[in-house]
């Protein structure tokens, strides 16, 4: 029996633990999860249902993101992408994950108020916007020298980020593409606009028990 994904297809946090087993060829069972109406089995495990989660062969548990992307690499033969991914040097390590802990908890801020402006009235949606830009100002100045965040090979801290500006750039599309933010426009259609994105965010039915498994990545494109 294969791990099992708790998954939510837009979320993310999935999308950033999807994208890295894709990368590195793991196959896990996914059970796409509707948030509003999460199922017993998830609720079962008990503490927070939020996802992704997996639970691996033998039933351990695996609750964030990061977890999930860290138990992938652990499990990939692929030694090569591993060490691109996620450099041995704690030098380098500790600047991924910087990046990680700046777009979590600075960024994912402003994008939630970006993206529901509505629901922030104390402020407008050009002031959540202009909040965010300067996460994306960030990103811009960095990618200006390199392809990539870290150098001109992809690294976690990439893939961590880029379902985030996906989502930001989402909220009015003709915004950032008018924008100036170049570098960080050709560095997220590198990732939007490849084969892989197309297999992580495959369209599925929300999972019911009982069900005939469905597995991640899949072998080909669908939905
Ligand atoms: N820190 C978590 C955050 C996951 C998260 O917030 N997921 C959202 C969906 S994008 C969710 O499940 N929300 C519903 C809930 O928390 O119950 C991670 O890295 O996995």
């Amino acid at each position: 029996m294969a791990a099992v994904l708790y998954s939510f297809r837009r979320c993310p946090y999935a999308i950033r633990a999807r994208y890295v087993l894709a990368l590195v060829g793991l196959r896990v069972v996914v059970r796409e999860v509707v948030l509003k109406s999460k199922p017993e089995a998830l609720l079962r495990l008990g503490g927070r249902s939020s996802v992704p989660q997996l639970i691996d062969c033998d039933g351990q548990r695996y609750p964030e993101s990061l977890d999930i992307i860290f138990w992938a690499l652990k499990h990939s033969s692929n030694d090569k992408l591993k060490e691109a991914l996620w450099c041995p040097k704690s030098v380098r390590q500790n600047k991924i994950m910087a990046w990680i802990h700046y777009n979590d908890r600075f960024f994912k801020h402003w994008l939630d108020r970006y993206k529901y402006a509505d629901r922030y009235p104390e402020q407008t949606e050009v002031y959540y916007r202009q909040q965010g830009e300067r996460f994306l100002r960030r990103l811009e100045k960095r990618l200006a020298h390199s392809r990539y965040l870290l150098a001109d090979g992809m690294s976690l801290a990439d893939v961590c980020l880029f379902p985030f500006v996906r989502q930001f750039a989402a909220v009015n599309g003709q915004w950032f593409e008018s924008s100036e933010y170049f570098s960080v426009k050709s560095w997220l259609s590198s990732f939007v606009g490849s084969d892989l994105f197309q297999r992580v965010m495959t369209k599925w039915s929300a999972w019911e028990e009982g069900q005939e498994p469905v597995y991640f990545p899949p072998e080909k494109v669908e939905g």
